[in-house]
């Protein structure tokens, strides 16, 4: 196992849910953060509470991964210390809506696609260049069960996330040679902000999406990224899925009280 002690973990959409999980997560094994989201509040009190908690430097800075320009100026004008980053774990995505194809809104699409295809690729795009240059980096996707599976009302989230898992295995395929690591974690269910964000904020429709199921919380995937970034050098976990235990698939869900 490798120790994260002193490592530089850059986590996209730090601010809820599963990157804010994987922030406490790296943090907790000694690694040095970079976190970084669109709401600058909630970042400062979590930088503050996990300097509190554990021994290491927190760096956060606001971020709209949708922004190219944004990504590229603030990545490369990062302070020197924390310009080796060791790990990047691209977090940050969103749904929009449950709707059938034909009765969706466009814009819905366009904010999927731009936060979790072209976020991902220019904020991936800003930092390998360094990662090659330093010869050593893992690069660590989130992904989604719906990047293996389509499911109905679904058409462009679960596109969003097959291009997570088709850049994961191409972006793999380009840096063989480059001792950098590309990883994809497709989780499941997942209660974070996710279902509220979807339904634009419907609490009530969000609880639905996990009634009669214990599911999955943004330290199960935290852990398991964790993990992935402490094997030993010679492995890469090359993609995990991870479902709730009552979850077979991305429809077959078993819910204890129907
Ligand atoms: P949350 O809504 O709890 O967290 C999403 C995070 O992404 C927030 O910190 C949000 O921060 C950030 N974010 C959203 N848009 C942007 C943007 N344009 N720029 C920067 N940051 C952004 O959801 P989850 O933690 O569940 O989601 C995290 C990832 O996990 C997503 O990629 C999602 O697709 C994936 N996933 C989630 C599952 C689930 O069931 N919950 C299952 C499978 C995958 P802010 O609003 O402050 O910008
Ligand atoms: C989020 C999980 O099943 O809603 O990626 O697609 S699901």
């Amino acid at each position: 196992m490798q120790s994260l002690k002193g490592k530089i973990a850059f986590i996209t959409g730090a601010t809820s849910g599963i990157g804010k999980a994987c922030a406490y997560a790296f943090a907790k094994e000694g690694a040095n953060i970079i976190i970084n989201a669109r709401r600058l509040n909630l970042l400062k009190e979590i930088a503050m509470d996990i300097q509190k908690k554990y021994d290491v430097n927190v760096y956060a800075f606001e971020l709209d991964v949708r922004n190219r320009k944004e990504v590229f100026t603030k990545i490369n004008s990062l302070p020197a210390e924390w310009k080796s980053i060791n790990i990047l774990v691209n977090n940050a995505g969103l749904a929009r809506g449950l709707n059938k194809f034909y009765e969706d809104n466009p814009d819905n699409w366009e904010e999927m696609i731009d936060t979790n295809i072209k976020g991902l690729l220019y904020v991936t795009h800003a930092i390998l260049p360094g990662m090659i240059q330093r010869g050593s980096g893992h690069i660590i996707n989130i992904g989604s069960i719906a990047g293996q599976e389509a499911y109905p009302k679904g058409a462009v989230y679960c596109a969003t996330k097959h291009a997570v898992n088709a850049i994961t295995k191409s972006l793999r395929m380009d840096v063989i040679d480059k001792n950098i690591l590309v990883s994809v974690i497709d989780p499941g269910l997942v209660e974070t902000n996710f279902s509220k964000v979807r339904f634009d904020g419907d609490e009530a429709r969000a609880k639905e999406v996990y009634k009669g199921l214990t599911p999955l919380t943004g330290d199960d995937i935290a852990e398991v990224v964790i993990f992935c970034a402490t094997r030993p050098p010679h492995v890469n976990i090359a993609q995990v899925t991870v479902l709730a235990s009552q979850q077979a698939s991305a429809t077959i869900i078993h819910r204890k009280d129907q």
